[in-house]
């Protein structure tokens, strides 16, 4: 075992998560009280119809209040919250915007990742391992037109499937950059081929999807935020066909349309994917 896979607890992961979202995400949405208030009673009402259909005991009640006090402890609300509910959140908020279809954001991006030129490597190891991913295509709009200097914002894990600052023993900046498109929209970007990923198993979500006998597995994945000036930022996520878990993956963000298409070239695979983005 690396030093790696023997420190990178779900804690330290989640703890880690946990200090992303307050340091990105601190605007609270300004909710009109009627909205929250029926919010909350839907929710509220949902749980409760759970509780009298299924006849929960006391018992079954102070676990899951041990399991809630438990998902804090651990830093897993992020994780937790972006594995089974964020999939949802992300279709609604999507579901009018043309363009490339996005998928859920996960809770291991950080923003202000190194500036890169458009045909660039990503930071990594000298010795990382993987096979090498060239992955290139062009930014457009929706009407066909390039967008020079379009931005590809990527993130994905390593070949043992850890993410660098989630992670502890890894380069600060491995396998995240952040792509200028040349004059034409096009970027070609240089890295290796992430692993699947599973989520950490030695945490409250863990101990979950132990509990109820589910696997923790979510298919190989390359994360991506493509924007580009007077056009709408996308968030998503490309896969890789063939992965057992591209079928059922535990945080439901795998759509047909965001299947890659990969060739093999030289020692390494070769991915050609093009982004369209919605006009602002
Ligand atoms: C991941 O890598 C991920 O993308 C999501 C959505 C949840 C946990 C880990
Ligand atoms: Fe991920």
């Amino acid at each position: 075992m690396t030093t790696t896979e023997e420190s990178a607890t779900a804690a330290a992961t989640g703890a880690s998560a946990t200090e992303r979202f307050r340091a990105d995400k601190t605007a609270v949405a300004d909710t009109p009280p009627e909205r929250v208030s029926m919010l909350a009673r839907e929710v509220l009402a949902a749980i409760h119809a759970t509780i009298r259909a299924n006849q929960v005991s006391y018992a079954e009640y102070d676990a899951l209040k041990a399991w809630l006090i438990q998902v804090g402890a651990d830093g897993e609300w992020p994780l937790f919250l972006d594995v089974f509910l964020e999939n949802v959140v992300e279709e609604v908020a999507s579901a009018d915007r043309e363009g490339s279809k996005g998928t859920i954001e996960g809770p291991f991006y950080a923003p202000g990742a190194p500036e890169l030129p458009a045909e660039a490597t990503l930071p990594m190891r000298p010795d990382e391992p993987g096979t090498p991913l060239v992955f290139h295509g062009q930014v457009r709009s929706a009407d066909g037109t390039p967008l020079a200097g379009a931005r590809v914002d990527i993130w994905h894990c390593d070949a043992l499937g850890y993410y660098a600052q989630f992670a502890p023993g890894l380069p600060e900046w491995n396998l995240r950059g952040v792509i200028t498109a040349d004059d034409q929209g096009r970027f070609r970007i240089h890295t290796i081929q992430p692993a699947p990923y599973q989520i950490p198993t030695d945490g409250a979500t863990g101990a979950l999807i132990r509990a109820a006998d589910w696997h923790a597995w979510r298919p190989a994945h390359l994360h991506l935020k493509v924007s580009a000036d007077g056009h709408q930022l996308v968030t998503t996520q490309l896969y890789f066909p063939g992965d057992p878990h591209n079928e059922d993956d535990i945080a439901s963000a795998v759509k047909p349309e965001l299947m890659l298409d990969p060739k093999p070239s030289g020692d390494g695979v070769d991915v050609e994917y093009d982004f369209v983005l919605a006009p602002s």
